[in-house]
């Protein structure tokens, strides 16, 4: 190195405070690896379930379940469509298997058919039946891709009498998980009980949008929810007593999701009893083991009946919690109503997803998580479903240019590393779905796919929002 003058010199350090004044710590437009990085071992997912996309209704002695039946009812879904053949799944599992591998995805969740396992729902097991989901776990792990697996994801066998109005549905729940966790339990290591008690039961039993399609009055409708929250009680004590150490055992819940008009404390803490109010019925009474009295107080003589000993099963333990998010409700401090709260319904011009009901809120996904983990301070969390339905176009090219679900889901996935950031126990995201699928009541006019699928041929075709999620799980951050 030649000698430097003195002047020279000075001028070389003038220029360096300079530009250490002046620069930013990264060139702009750079990516900077920590800024939006989730952390090392940190789990990437597609999830599905088993109705949505196996198909195949009546092979290999499947039995009917309560959503064959209501899909067949003329005028209970969009166009009359079923899933007798869906994304025909339970034939092309390998294919689907390949999807996840090429997104680089280290889990899957899925769900299994009940029906499928027993085609009763009870009694007779369908060893044809089981051994499609032996298949299917080999397949996965022979692909390095862990299986996360629910055991109910709404298809009810059609046999069981009276449906989850029947307390003795949740006592054949406990057995069919029981079986399966012993069948599995070697080689899968999470299982969810339910998914979503509120679809099951409110939008099943009281609404009658969903499967089997009833309106009952609230008694009715309330025990069903009870009936519900038990099969799940029942089946985390059937897991735990029938698979090895070490098995995590947890739920896919959609609880409704609070967040706070503006952050400051009172709209905040505002956000914490919404939390636990208005999820009373469900996620609340499994956390604390017993229904808020104000639940029980506001339901009067609608009240459902519980039987001693119920609470010890529902309160069970868990090993994780799985979130399904997807849109907010905004929740503002209100000191005049009792439980010092109210909700903020949307304005009409309040924007959404191709889905009416999606509305647009992608701060949800982290009030999802913090409003879980600050109310019952839970072990672990992961998002077990997020994502959207869009237009899709498949074009002569053979392209899916889906922008809008790539916004969707990049301003999710930028709000859910904040709570990585802030510290919550966030353990992995499953994004739904890897595939168009049967959007249930919607049958297949909303797409919620990573890949296009054409129901006539069944060719799967990645979109851009697939080639988006693989640099998201390669980079391990969300730009
Ligand atoms: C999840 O439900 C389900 O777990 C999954 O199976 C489903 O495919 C996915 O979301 C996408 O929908 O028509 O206005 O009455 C999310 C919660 C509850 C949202 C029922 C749609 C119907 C709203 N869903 N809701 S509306």
């Amino acid at each position: 190195m030649r000698n430097m003058t003195r002047r020279e010199f000075g001028k070389t350090l003038a220029a360096a405070a300079v530009a250490g004044a002046a620069l930013p710590k990264f060139a702009f437009g750079a990516p900077v690896a920590e800024a939006r990085a989730f952390p090392k071992g940190f789990l990437w997912g597609c999830s599905t379930a088993a109705y949505q996309v196996e198909g195949g209704a009546q092979d290999d002695g499947r039995g009917p379940s309560n959503w064959d039946i209501f899909s067949h009812t003329p005028g209970k879904t969009h166009n009359g469509d079923t899933g007798d053949v869906a994304d025909d799944s339970y034939h092309r599992y390998k294919e689907d298997v390949q999807l996840l591998r090429s997104l680089g995805v280290q889990t899957y969740r899925m769900s299994i058919s009940w029906s499928r396992v027993f085609p009763n729902g009870t009694g007779q097991m369908n060893a044809k039946g089981m051994d499609y989901y032996n298949r299917v776990v080999d397949e996965l792990l022979a692909n390095r891709i862990t299986p996360y697996i629910t055991l109910f994801h709404w298809d009810l066998p059609a046999a069981l009498p009276g449906g989850w109005q029947n307390r003795n549905t949740a006592l054949a729940f406990a057995e069919y998980a029981g079986f399966v966790t012993r069948k599995l339990g070697d080689r899968v290591n999470h299982f969810m009980t339910t998914n979503e008690f509120t679809c099951f039961t409110d939008l099943g039993y009281r609404v009658g949008q969903f499967a089997p399609g009833l309106q009952l009055p609230a008694k009715e409708a309330n025990q069903v929810r009870h009936h519900g929250i038990l099969a799940h009680g029942l089946a985390v004590q059937a897991i735990r007593a029938n698979s090895p150490r070490g098995t995590q055992v947890g739920l896919a819940e959609n609880a409704n999701v609070y967040v706070p008009v503006i952050e400051t404390p009172e709209h905040i803490d505002a956000a914490r009893r919404a939390t636990r109010m208005g999820n009373a019925p469900f996620l609340t009474a499994l956390m604390e083991g017993a229904y808020m009295n104000e639940y029980l107080e506001q339901e009067g003589a609608n009240a459902p009946h519980f039987a001693p000993g119920d609470f010890n099963a529902i309160g069970s333990p868990l090993d994780f919690v799985g979130l399904n998010i997807y849109t907010p409700t905004y929740v503002r401090a209100d000191a005049n109503s009792p439980m010092g709260y109210a909700l903020e319904p949307a304005p009409t011009s309040y924007p959404h997803m191709a889905s009416p009901w999606l509305t647009i809120g992608p701060e949800c996904i982290y009030w999802g998580v913090r409003n879980v983990c600050d109310v019952w301070k839970v072990p672990a969390v992961y998002i077990t479903e997020n994502g959207t339905s869009s237009d899709d176009v498949l074009t002569p090219a053979g392209r899916v240019e889906d922008t809008d679900r790539v916004m969707y889901l990049r301003n999710h996935l930028t709000n859910l590393h904040r709570a990585v950031a802030e510290g919550y126990p966030l353990k992995g995201y499953f994004l739904w779905s890897l595939l168009d699928n049967f959007e249930w009541a919607d049958g297949y006019s909303k797409r919620f796919g990573l890949h296009y699928v054409d129901f006539k041929t069944q060719k799967r075709t990645p979109k851009l929002s697939a080639e988006w999620y693989r640099t998201v799980v390669a980079r391990n951050m969300v730009e």
